[in-house]
């Protein structure tokens, strides 16, 4: 539900109503990152704060600056907030903007991963470290080697190996990597660099990460989303094209590949038979929800499947004020995903 119709909701019915309600309301949060570890579960979400900064279609008003961790003892609990796990102060390597980060686990270490503005105002993505699920973590001196872009997002495969995925366009400047360089021509226009509407559209990307976690075994490959033909979804499908917000889940020996739209607000699915595609798409999850973004994880509780998501309903529609919610997911019998309708 982008901002230019804001203006018709009744907040405080929605606020009120027996829908899924934010996790916290004391901080604003967004763009969960959800993982069950040692039977409770930890969420990573980006911790939104109005830091002055005016609105463009870069996301300059994002001007996040730190992480908080939260968890759960089960999917009804209260969510407890374990307070600031990181500061952009605190990485050598970042100057500002704090993006949707992801975490996982390896041999009893933690290991957060977040995107950051470099000193150059190049999104790159780096890793922290940590004894414990909700840190405080402990961030490398630099960015990920051959990182670049935004939400990244660690999947950890059966066999043991780890894989991340990011990537988001227009202030996420994915479309300024397609030669492999970042293109620092003018103008910094969103919607410049872009592919044609008619053009395949851009790829997230993937790479499977080094035993320790820190760094990428390979240059990022194309996740490739195609249609039920087989041919790639083209830029100008904006409703089923990816825009941001990675995430992989493994379903019944599936790879569920799902994402965000973006200016389209939709988070959709594709399904495919490794890590690295290709998936074809398959439909929507989430239906859009007050506020511009839409952004989630989904996870496994004891049995059954948890879509984590945003809004900004709290902020009566601050786009960049959000919080996170939780709501049941279903996967059908032929293992689809039945698409969610947010305040119903
Ligand atoms: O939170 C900042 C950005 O907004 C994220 O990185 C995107 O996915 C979008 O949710």
């Amino acid at each position: 539900m982008p901002e230019e119709s804001v203006e018709n909701i009744d907040f405080e019915d929605l606020n009120n109503r027996a829908i899924s309600q934010p996790l916290v309301r004391h901080i604003y949060t967004a763009d969960p990152s959800a993982h069950v570890f040692n039977g409770k579960i930890y969420i990573y979400p980006s911790h939104d704060i109005d830091a002055g900064e005016a609105f463009d279609d870069l996301g300059s008003h994002f001007a996040m600056e730190d992480y908080h961790v939260l968890s759960m003892d089960s999917i009804t609990s209260e969510a407890v907030d374990h307070g600031v796990a990181l500061h952009v102060n605190d990485v050598p390597w970042a100057e500002k903007q704090l993006w949707a980060p992801d975490a996982n686990e390896k041999d009893g270490k933690y290991y957060l991963f977040f995107p950051a503005k470099d000193h150059d105002g190049i999104f790159r993505i780096g890793v922290a470290i940590s004894d414990l699920p909700t840190g405080p973590f402990v961030p490398q001196a630099e960015a990920i080697k051959g990182s670049f872009s935004i939400d990244p997002a660690v999947f950890k495969d059966d066999d043991g190996s780890y894989y991340l995925y990011f990537g988001g366009i227009w202030g996420g400047q994915l479309q300024r990597w397609r030669e492999g360089i970042f293109n620092a021509a003018v103008p910094e226009s969103p919607l410049a660099h872009l592919p044609a509407v008619n053009e395949p559209a851009l790829c997230p990307k993937v790479a499977r990460l080094t035993d320790n976690l820190l760094e990428l075994t390979e240059t990022p490959q194309d996740v490739l989303i195609t249609d039920e033909n087989g041919n790639p979804l083209l830029q100008g499908d904006a409703d089923r094209r990816f825009f941001e917000a990675s995430w992989l889940h493994k379903y019944n020996g599936k790879y569920y590949f799902s994402y965000s739209t973006g200016d389209t607000h939709f988070l959709c699915y594709a399904i495919g038979d490794n890590p690295y595609g290709p998936f074809t798409y398959q439909g929507k999850i989430l239906n859009p929800v007050v506020g511009w973004t839409t952004h989630h994880s989904i996870c496994e509780v004891e049995g059954k499947w948890y879509l984590f998501y945003h809004d900004s309903s709290l902020s009566k529609g601050v786009t960049h004020l959000r919080s996170v919610k939780v709501t049941e997911l279903t996967h059908d019998a032929e293992g689809k995903i039945q698409t969610i309708e947010p305040y119903e």
